[in-house]
């Protein structure tokens, strides 16, 4: 950058709707094909419309994935509705570089912040807009739609943090979030195969 520059930032959000414009982002999309083993009624998932949109991700990598001291930033928006009783969510995963802490705050819609410790302990954190959410390190993430619209959240982490998928793939969570009587519930699933 030129000294005593003043420039224009690279990338807006639309404040209506939370999109971000402008170059290198990168979006990602979530179908139903796409989520093969993570919901827990295989029947359920198997009748489903294999292009139907879960959820997707906007996200905005301003500096080279590893970049220690780097941060990243990303919008994620789950369609409402559910496999069986469980609600639309998504996949969930440790960070590679498991310290790295997260930050998520709910722009519109309800949902549930899943969250999932080093011994398995699982909770759930109330997300509605306005509410602010730190993900500390070691601790598995994922989110739930609760509602019957669209749920969108932001999200900064840090730009060495990466993405774990493998182990939530083969051990799970030790919860799912499962819709009962009409609320969202937390039931403990043995399905860990380690
Ligand atoms: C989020 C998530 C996003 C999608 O940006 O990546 O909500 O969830 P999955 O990555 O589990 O599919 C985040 O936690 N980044 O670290
Ligand atoms: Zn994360």
């Amino acid at each position: 950058m030129k000294n005593l520059a003043i420039i224009k930032p690279a990338i807006t959000l639309q404040l209506s709707n939370f999109h971000m414009k402008g170059e290198c982002i990168i979006e990602q999309i979530r179908k139903i094909k796409d989520l093969a083993g993570v919901f827990f009624d295989n029947d359920a998932y198997g009748e489903m419309d294999n292009e139907q949109i879960i959820y997707s991700v906007q996200s905005w990598f301003p500096v080279e994935e590893g970049t220690e001291g780097g941060l990243f930033w990303g919008n994620t928006t789950i369609m409402p509705g559910k496999v069986g009783d469980e609600y639309f969510m998504t996949k969930g995963h440790f960070h590679s570089k498991r310290e790295s802490a997260e930050i998520y705050f709910c722009i519109e819609g309800n949902g549930m912040l899943i969250l999932m410790d080093q011994n398995r302990k699982c909770w759930g954190e109330e997300m509605y807009p306005g509410s602010l959410h730190y993900i500390p390190g070691n601790v598995a993430h994922r989110t739930a739609n609760i509602g019957n619209s669209p749920l969108t959240f932001g999200a900064c982490w840090p730009a060495d943090a990466g993405h774990n998928y493998e182990e939530i793939q083969q051990e799970g969570f030790s919860a799912r979030l499962f819709e009962k009587a009409g609320k969202p519930i937390l039931i403990e699933t043995k399905e860990r195969r380690k």
